[in-house]
């Protein structure tokens, strides 16, 4: 399953070292704070929660005092909210002195999932090593131990593997320095009548304030690192909140001073030990940098950054046209050539053509601030790119846009052809609102792109479909206990995993905090 998403693109990268100099110069302080546990927590089994598991309090953690622990003792802590961190702890000998080292199991969770089913039986297909797990060998007690690795989560299982027959351990000032580098001052307190807005407008400012870290990360927990897709929602929401815009610029440089020798700019890239492309390339991706450098140039006005940038933006449109077939439209095949969302069975050409369209339909309006004479190309581009996606992909009978040689019927298809403005106006509504009633064919699975369905909703002008799925969907998570958004959410499907095991889903995931942006933008 999904091995086709295990591919690597082995490309010369073509540093340009300029850009990575002023994206290094822009490179953020962390902020820290110090977060302490509230409550011992026991887990049980409940069909009714979300995975099976429910959490509930059974000590204030005060009384972590006056407990000591032996071999085989285990208890977990709830942090009571989502944190980023590094952990720290005064461990205490209670006994004879430690004649043995202390063995000691930390199992970090930002779900209960985490807590209660051992990761020793994870068998999805992505690496094992991003379940948050340590174990640790104490020589030297007292002393207070931190631990190297920062951690993503609310819940902490400690698992007394062995002390010794002689000695038992007690635990003191149990901590969590938190870093991020989004500053709470800037956030506007939001008014809103509505309380279950202000809830997921308050989670989503924390999703996305837990991903700040160096760079827009993606997820603190998995993967760690800037993906274009992400960081293009995520800034959306940065300007609508904690206007860090130069984090966004700094990232913008990154992509921009990575390409390939052909000039495309990768899925992703990571920043340590240096900052590395990854292998990863992907249509619609590589075209979201257009999009990122339009929606930037417009919030932070930054006109230095678009002359500068405006070249590798450009650039993604033109490899992406050369992927077209003799008809115009996007070459579809079987390999992961553009991500538009997890589904196994999502056909992406049809989508793949939107995002086109759409990223070409920002380039123009780049085009004419620059007064470039891309501007013409763009237009011509635009003009057939639109009038096959019509001729080719619309049904006007079934009243959908088809994809692949299947002819497959998909939301992600109706929701970036609505985006990318083929149809006219009062037809791209009804293809909404046909979208919305009849439900057709594959869904969405990521808060990414029921991202695009609200913005679909929101172009076409339907306000309060785009609030009422905003609050049947995020607000859906919240009441599955959400405290930060979640990487994947199927209403339909609590249980989904994009990598077949709940246990390494990302429950604190950047592209799922873009309510915030919607509430505070559109005034919804
Ligand atoms: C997930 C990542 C990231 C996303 C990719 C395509 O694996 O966590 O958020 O951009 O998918």
């Amino acid at each position: 399953m999904n091995k086709q998403k295990i591919q690597t693109n082995k490309r010369t990268i073509k540093r340009n070292e300029n850009f990575i100099k002023t994206a290094e110069q822009l490179k953020p302080e962390l902020l820290q704070t110090v977060a302490h546990p509230d409550h011992f927590a026991a887990i049980s089994e409940d069909l009714s929660a979300i995975h099976g598991w429910r959490i509930h309090h059974t000590a204030p953690a005060a009384e972590l005092a006056g407990r000591d622990y032996g071999k085989g003792d285990h208890f977990i802590l709830d942090f009571g909210t989502h944190l980023v961190g590094f952990i720290s702890m005064f461990i205490k000998p209670v006994g004879s002195p430690p004649d043995a080292p202390l063995r000691l199991r930390l199992t970090f969770g930002e779900m209960p999932v985490e807590m209660a089913e051992p990761f020793s039986q994870y068998n999805g297909w992505i690496s094992s090593s991003w379940l948050q797990e340590e174990t640790i060998y104490i020589d030297i007690m007292p002393g207070l131990v931190e631990l190297p690795r920062r951690y993503s989560f609310r819940y902490v299982k400690f698992e007394v593997l062995d002390t010794s027959p002689k000695y038992r351990v007690a635990f003191e000032e149990i901590a969590c320095r938190t870093v991020t580098s989004a500053d709470n001052s800037r956030v506007k307190p939001l008014i809103h009548e509505d309380e279950m807005m202000r809830e997921i407008d308050k989670v989503s400012v924390k999703t996305l304030q837990n991903c700040m870290q160096d760079v827009f990360e993606d997820g603190p927990k998995r993967d760690r690192r800037l993906w274009l897709g992400d960081l293009r929602l995520q800034a959306l929401a940065n300007y609508e909140t904690f206007q860090h815009d130069k984090l966004v610029k700094r990232c913008l440089y990154l992509f921009a001073g990575l390409p390939d020798e052909n000039g495309q700019v990768a899925a992703n890239l990571y920043t340590a030990p240096a900052y590395i492309a990854d292998d990863t390339y992907f249509f619609d991706y590589s075209l979201l940098f257009v999009t990122t450098l339009h929606d930037y140039y417009f919030a932070a006005e930054d006109l230095s950054t678009l002359v500068e940038l405006w070249p590798t933006a450009f650039r993604q449109i033109e490899i992406a046209l050369d992927r077209l077939d003799d008809h115009g439209l996007v070459k579809d095949d079987d390999s992961w050539y553009s991500f538009i969302d997890w589904h196994e069975k999502l056909n992406k050409q049809a989508a793949s053509q939107g995002v086109l369209i759409y990223a070409m339909k920002q380039a123009l309006k780049l085009a004419e601030v620059l007064e470039s004479d891309k501007g013409r190309f763009l237009q011509k581009q635009l003009q057939e790119t639109s009038s096959v996606a019509i001729a080719h992909l619309w049904d006007k009978q079934m009243g959908y846009f088809l994809s692949g040689k299947e002819k497959q019927i998909s939301w992600a298809s109706q929701i970036w052809m609505v985006l990318a403005e083929v149809l006219p106006e009062a037809e791209n509504r009804q293809l909404m609102q046909r979208l919305l009633s009849e439900q057709p064919g594959i869904g969405l699975t990521t808060p990414y792109m029921h991202h695009y369905l609200v913005e679909a909703l929101i172009q076409v002008g339907e306000k309060e479909q785009a609030v009422s799925h905003i609050k049947g969907y995020w607000g859906e998570m919240i009441k599955d206990g959400a405290d930060a958004f979640w990487e994947a959410y199927d209403p339909n499907d609590k249980s989904f995993s994009p990598y077949g095991s709940q246990l390494i889903n990302s429950y604190c995931h950047a592209w799922s905090c873009t309510p915030s942006y919607f509430i505070r933008k559109f005034h919804l």
